[in-house]
C-alpha cells in the first residue's frame, strides 16, 4: 500500500531539479482535504448545515460548509511558503500572499472549495477542485495576471470527492492517479493508479430540465443518446448528480460525458472556467479524454476575468467528438 505522501516523494525523484515545492503544496491540499472530509462527514450532527446569510460574488447563497472549506484551503495554502497568490470561487477577489514575497514563492492555486453545494444537506457526494500554475508576474505578491492563465499552463490539478468513500485524484501532467482515504490510518492510499477514461462511454450527464433552452446541436445529441441502436449500445444511460466533480469522477472511471451548455438566457453556461473547467479538463486530457466548449479546447481559452464561466462538454473522447459534430451541424451560432 502506498500513501499519498510516499507517492509524492517517489515522483519527485523524477524531477531532479525540483525543490519539492509542488510536493509540499499537494501535501498541504491533502491535509486540508482531510479536515474538510471530517466536517462533511459529521455535517448532520454539527450545526454546519444551511446558509450563512451571505452571497458570493456570483450572487449565489453561501452555505456554512462552503465557507468552512474555503477557509481551510486558504489557511493551508497561505501558511506554507509556496503560494504567491490564491483565488477561490467563493471570494470576490484573488488573495495575494504578501508574507511569501521574500521567499520567492512561485505557485498560484485556484480552487472551488466545495463543488455541488446544492447537495450538501442531502448526503449526496460533493467535492473540492483545485488547479495549480506557476506565476507569470516577475516579482512581488501574485497578481491578477497570474490567475488569468489558460488551462494549458497548469502544472497540476486535482479534486477530492467526498462520497461513499473519500478520494483524491490528481495529475502533474504525467497521468492521473487516484487515492482513497483510509480513515483508520488517516491517509490517502493509492487505489487507482494511472487512470484512463474509456474512449467510448455509455453515460451522459446533463441537466435535462433545461432541455428546451439548449442550443440545437446539444438537443440533437441528447436525442441521439436516447435512440435505440444495438451496435453503439444505445440508448445510453442518463446520470446527473448535480455535483460536477461527482458526475465527472464516475464518468472518468466508467466512461461517459458531462455537458453544461450555454442556454438562451445564459450564453456562457454556469460552470466556472478557472475553478472547475480547467482542472477537470486537464485531468480528462491526461486520462485520454477531451474537454471543449463545443468549438474550442477548454485548456486553450485565456480567461479575461477571474470568475469567468464557459459552456463545457468533457469526458470520453469519442463521445465528445460526437457532440462537436452535432454542434457544428445544428448550432448556427457557436456555443459561446
Ligand atoms: P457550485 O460550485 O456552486 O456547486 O456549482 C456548480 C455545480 C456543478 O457541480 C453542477 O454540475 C452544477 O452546478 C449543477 O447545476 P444545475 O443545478 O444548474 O444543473
Ligand atoms: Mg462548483
Amino acid at each position: 500500500m502506498k500513501t499519498l505522501g510516499q507517492f509524492i516523494i517517489e515522483r519527485q525523484k523524477d524531477f531532479p531539479y525540483a525543490k519539492g515545492e509542488l510536493s509540499r503544496l499537494l501535501r498541504d491540499i491533502g491535509i486540508a482535504a482531510k479536515v474538510i472530509n471530517r466536517e462533511v462527514n459529521k455535517a448532520g450532527l454539527a450545526n454546519i448545515f444551511g446558509y450563512n446569510g451571505n452571497t458570493n460574488i456570483q450572487g449565489e447563497d453561501q452555505k456554512k460548509l462552503d465557507v468552512f472549506a474555503d477557509e481551510q484551503l486558504i489557511n493551508a495554502l497561505t501558511s506554507g511558503d509556496e503560494c504567491c497568490v490564491v483565488a477561490s470561487e467563493e471570494n470576490d477577489s484573488y488573495i495575494p500572499v504578501e508574507h511569501n514575497i521574500s521567499k520567492g514563492a512561485k505557485y498560484v492555486v485556484l480552487f472551488d472549495p466545495l463543488d455541488g453545494s446544492s447537495n450538501i444537506e442531502y448526503n449526496v457526494s460533493i467535492g473540492t477542485i483545485f488547479s495549480i500554475y506557476r506565476r507569470t508576474s516577475e516579482s512581488g505578491a501574485g497578481q491578477l495576471e497570474d490567475c488569468l492563465q489558460a488551462g494549458k499552463n497548469q502544472v497540476a490539478a486535482g479534486y477530492i470527492v467526498y462520497g461513499s468513500s473519500t478520494m483524491l485524484v490528481f495529475t502533474t501532467g504525467r497521468g492521473v492517479n487516484g487515492f482513497t482515504y483510509d480513515p483508520s490510518i488517516g491517509e490517502f492510499c493509492l487505489s487507482h493508479p494511472d487512470i484512463k477514461v474509456p474512449e467510448d462511454g455509455h453515460i451522459y450527464s446533463v441537466n435535462e430540465g433545461n432541455y428546451q433552452k439548449f442550443p440545437e446541436g446539444i438537443k440533437k445529441y441528447i436525442k441521439y443518446c436516447q435512440e435505440e441502436d444495438e451496435p453503439t449500445k444505445r440508448p445510453y444511460t442518463s446520470r446527473y448528480i448535480g455535483s460536477m466533480v461527482s458526475d465527472f469522477h464516475r464518468n472518468l472511471l466508467a466512461g461517459g460525458i458531462y455537458i453544461y451548455p450555454s442556454y438562451h438566457n445564459n450564453p456562457k453556461g454556469k460552470i466556472r472556467l478557472s475553478y472547475e473547467c480547467n482542472p477537470l479538463a486537464y485531468i480528462i486530457e491526461q486520462a485520454g479524454g477531451m474537454a471543449t466548449d463545443g468549438v474550442n479546447r477548454i485548456l486553450d481559452i485565456k480567461p479575461t476575468e477571474l470568475h469567468q464561466r464557459t459552456p463545457i462538454i468533457l469526458g470520453s473522447r469519442n463521445m465528445v467528438l460526437k457532440v462537436m459534430d452535432f454542434v457544428e451541424k445544428y448550432s448556427q451560432v457557436a456555443l459561446i
